[in-house]
């Protein structure tokens, strides 16, 4: 007679590193630790995990396949929309306009509201996204992402409007990537703590990797793209310069390391400490990064994490958005680092 498995350990199956624990089981598990759950959660989340499948396999054989190039489009922002923009953008619109768990979308490639299909269903939930984010640098096989964001609805019925979007970051239920690097990645936080997990394209499944993501108190790298030094403001340029400085107690100089694909750039500050910032400069005096779909998810992931998301002055998950697509200055890693950005930003040093 078969012996049945006893456990090793009541420790719980998400955490346990003798399991294999696809994303699915984990988003289950997470679901029945709220017995008022009714599963529309769970399902976007399976969704988001299916999306970056279908993604991570075009964005890995970009380079065989004739997907490259440009469409010839432009998107809002006036910027070139990548093929594989186009196609990632697709991808999220189709699958979640089906699932019946969405009132409304918004798209980083997309004007305006994406409105759910009359002859489907709307449900309770919001999605904004960035599909590819990072594509400029797709045609050099640089690590690119998608970012999402997911909000409960606040208009009573019938499909959303502005008002379900634009609502504030810590309004999120859930937010999160797929980091398309060496490995694809997928990481994602409900609010209670953050987990990766690493695309096996053998079985086609995402493996927890990294149960449970916490970013150091304080790192040694600093990320911001310097070109644009002489439009920093004093207050950040001293900053920089701040780091750079040679003092072996405090722990400086920091190292410099930027990729240009916030995925990545925050990806890696996530993992190894420090702090990515795109600040405001006099050229661009809101920033370039986006509130809704770049700075929201990403802020709450790393503050899922234990650290900390700013604009300089104010967190960022606390600020009230009036438009879709408006930019936000941004400072986001380790505690100590983003505090003491703080401290330049405001003008206390
Ligand atoms: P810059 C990519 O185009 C992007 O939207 C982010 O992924 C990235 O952090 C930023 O812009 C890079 O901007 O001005 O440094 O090229």
């Amino acid at each position: 007679m078969s012996r049945r498995f006893v456990a090793p350990t009541k420790e719980p199956i998400v955490t346990r590193p003798d399991r294999i624990v696809t994303i699915e089981r984990h988003v289950l598990n997470m679901q029945l630790q709220h017995p008022e759950a009714r599963g529309d959660l769970s399902k976007l989340l399976y969704d988001i995990a299916l999306t970056g499948k279908l993604i991570s396999r075009e964005v890995n054989k970009a380079g065989l396949v004739d997907i490259l190039g440009e469409t010839g489009t432009v998107n809002v922002h006036g910027e070139q929309v990548q093929k594989l923009d186009e196609f990632a953008n697709q991808c999220f619109m189709r699958t979640f306009e089906r699932g019946g768990q969405l009132c409304v979308m918004a798209s980083e490639e997309e004007d305006d509201p994406i409105r759910i299909p009359e002859d489907l269903d709307v449900g309770g939930y919001v999605l904004l996204f960035d599909p590819l984010d990072g594509s400029s640098n797709i045609d050099a096989n640089v690590s690119v992402g998608s970012i999402w964001s997911i909000y409960r609805r606040v208009t009573p019925s019938g499909h959303g409007t502005l008002k379900d979007l634009l609502q504030r970051g810590c309004e999120q239920v859930a937010a999160g990537y797929v980091a398309y690097g060496s490995s694809t990645m997928l990481v994602y936080s409900t609010g209670a703590g953050v987990s990766g997990f690493t695309l096996d394209p053998g079985i086609g499944e995402f493996l927890l990797s990294h149960p449970r993501i916490e970013i150091p108190k304080k790192g040694k790298i600093y990320s911001c793209n310097e070109g644009y030094r002489n439009l920093f403001f004093d207050s950040t340029r001293r900053f920089v310069e701040y780091l750079q400085e040679v003092d072996p107690d405090s722990g400086r100089p920091y190292s410099g390391r930027y990729i240009g694909s916030m995925v990545a750039d925050v990806h890696r500050t996530l993992m190894y400490g420090g702090i990515f910032m795109y600040p405001a400069t006099q050229k661009a005096p809101s920033g370039k990064l986006r509130l809704m779909y770049e700075a929201n998810p990403m802020g709450y992931i790393i503050e899922q994490a234990g650290g900390m998301a700013s604009t300089g002055k104010e967190r960022i998950l606390d600020l009230q958005p009036t438009e879709l697509h408006q930019r936000v200055p941004l400072y986001m890693g380790s505690e100590e680092d983003v505090k003491l950005a703080i401290e330049f930003e405001t003008g206390l040093r």
